[in-house]
């Protein structure tokens, strides 16, 4: 059999029980007769040697005298196809586990593996990858890389990356662009929906006249009486909406947020200074929104707030993690997104050095690669920044640096900017590090927001149609020409991180997923009572959009 790409190499190397690196890989196929080039390559390789590394590639390319190592791969730019094995090397130290390895199964005594919507079906099950001492099996079962599936099947694409795109040069004029766009694409969800007037021509209306209008939050208030007032704003002024507190509407008053953009609808009082609402319409995601499923059965894990570099970041849990995704149980892993927070960073919180293990940024960085080195080759890594990354704070935040990039290269991961949109095999996922959650939680009622229930938090921004709607408080707005943060289409699934939280379930049938982290309690979060959900990997079947979450911790 011909070896004409990647994939086909990585099958070979599998099936002969190498591991390789994705650039090795990249290097062999680059030539111009791989087959020959990898089985020359393996005759010179250590006898101890489990992963063909780029080093053995370019010793034997040295030699050859028919080498053709001109014709250079930019690995950025390789089809997803191609990648290095997957099949474990016997190394695993975190593979074995002292603890039971059953007794799993649906955890009712752990609140925050659950899925408070019953529309997903059996994803609560948190089940403990099976404990094994020695090398995974995976041959037989499986063919080709350790995926079990042609590589040749996957889609990846990428929508929404700003990296490289910003145009915001932090002038006054530029906030009033971004609010600008929000309201005019966000409103242009709603004004199908209502008869709407501008600001100031509903002013000069007659009193008792039926009115309209879209606009952003600019206030909300309560008056003397219980009943609430809330001034909605457009491109000509204000206009002071009155929400009667025995009306069904008054319920929803606490779930608005400052400048988030939505439409009312009600009776002018007689002076015409002031509305009695009638009707609120948020832009929302269409009940009958219907998601889009994969063809085949593959699955994507989603994690975020990795934290290597930090004294709590878990290594034994995320090396049973890599492990896991190593055995056949994982065989039709084939994507991983990571939502954030890759490293700890450094000065992000007041006395956060007291709790670093790598202080220096760049060395966390390095040390983050060599986890990336962990995961099989032959899974699709997308990751987005966060606010402990090296990247500046305020949103959108652009994908990494060509230097950070460089660092992180093992992987060949998709590095774009938070929040972005991949789309896989038809399914779209909204990529969100999730500083906003803060915010949201902070400002709504308990029961309609809480770090237990962070996919509830989720809901409001699906709602709101907008990532990160409040402007001043947590969350950090780059002054823009365009907004990046608005959610122009309904995602499939919107996956966010940040909160440490472990939590998922469906809004108008889109799977919303936050992804717990890999740092055990931090003194911060000791401090104020946060117990996060740590060492936990929530997988997407991505033909169902059913959830199970495996268990590393
Ligand atoms: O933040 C993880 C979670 O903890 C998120 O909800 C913010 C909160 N957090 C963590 N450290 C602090 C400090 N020092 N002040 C305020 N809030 C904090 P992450 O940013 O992902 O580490
Ligand atoms: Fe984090
Ligand atoms: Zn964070």
């Amino acid at each position: 059999m011909p070896l004409e790409g990647p994939a086909r190499i990585v099958s070979e190397l599998t099936s002969r029980g190498y591991n390789a690196e994705r650039e090795a890989v990249t290097r062999i196929a680059a030539t111009e007769n791989p087959a020959t080039t990898l089985e020359a390559v393996l005759e010179d390789l250590p006898d101890d040697a489990l992963v063909v590394r780029s080093e053995h590639v370019d010793s034997f390319l040295e030699r050859a005298p028919v080498s053709d190592g001109a014709r250079t791969t930019d690995p950025s730019e390789s089809s997803i196809d191609d990648g290095s094995d997957s099949r474990k090397s016997p190394t695993g130290d975190g593979s074995s586990s002292s603890e039971s390895s059953t007794g799993d199964g649906p955890d009712s005594g752990e609140p925050s593996i659950r899925n408070t919507s019953a529309s997903t079906g059996d994803e609560q099950s948190t089940s403990r990858p099976t404990a094994t001492g020695g090398p995974v099996e995976t041959k037989g079962d499986l063919e080709g890389s350790g995926r079990s599936a042609d590589p040749l099947e996957r889609s990846l694409e990428i929508a929404g990356d700003m990296t490289g795109e910003s145009t915001g040069t932090g002038e006054y004029g530029d906030f009033v662009s971004v609010f600008r766009d929000r309201l005019e694409r966000l409103g242009s969800k709603l004004r199908g929906r209502v008869n709407h007037r501008p600001a100031t021509a509903i002013q000069s209306m007659p009193g008792g006249s039926e009115a309209g209008m879209v606009g952003l939050v600019n206030d909300v208030r309560s008056t003397a009486s219980g009943h609430w007032l809330i001034e909605l704003e457009d491109a000509t002024g204000t206009f002071p909406w009155l929400v009667m507190k025995d009306r069904e509407y008054a319920d929803l008053v606490d779930e608005l947020l400052y400048d988030e953009v939505l439409a009312m609808e009600g009776t002018l009082a007689d002076d015409s200074g002031i509305a009695f609402v009638d009707s609120m319409y948020f832009p929302d995601v269409p009940r009958t929104h219907e998601p889009t499923t994969a063809d085949r059965h593959v699955q994507a894990a989603l994690i975020s707030d990795v934290h290597v570099g930090s004294q709590e970041f878990m290594s034994e849990a995320w090396n049973r993690f890599a492990d896991w995704l190593h055995t056949s149980e994982a065989q039709h892993v084939e994507y991983l997104l990571i939502a954030g927070d890759m490293v700890e960073g450094v000065g992000v919180y007041p006395n956060q050095d007291e709790e670093l293990d790598v202080v220096d940024i760049y060395e966390q960085y390095e040390a983050f690669n060599e986890r990336l080195k962990q995961v099989p080759g032959d899974i699709e890594i997308v990751m987005i920044p966060g606010n402990h990354d090296a990247v500046r704070l305020a949103e959108p935040q652009p994908g990494f640096d060509e230097e950070l990039r460089g660092i992180m290269s093992a992987h060949d991961a998709r590095i774009v900017s938070n929040p972005s949109t991949v789309t896989l095999e038809g399914v779209s996922v909204l990529m969100y590090h999730g500083v906003s959650l803060d915010e949201v939680i902070a400002e709504l009622p308990e029961e309609k927001a809480s770090y237990d229930d962070p996919h509830r938090a989720m809901y409001q921004l699906l709602k709101k149609r907008h990532v990160a709607p409040q402007f001043g408080g947590h969350t950090r707005l780059a002054p823009e020409e365009k907004d990046y943060l608005i959610m122009e289409e309904v995602p499939d699934i919107f996956h966010t991180g940040h909160v440490h939280k472990l939590g998922f379930g469906k809004y108008h049938n889109v799977l919303a997923i936050n992804s717990g982290c890999w740092q055990s309690q931090t003194d911060f979060q000791k401090s104020v009572n946060i117990q996060p959900d740590a060492g936990f990997a929530p997988i997407v079947d991505l033909d169902t959009l059913n959830v199970t979450v495996q268990k590393f911790s």
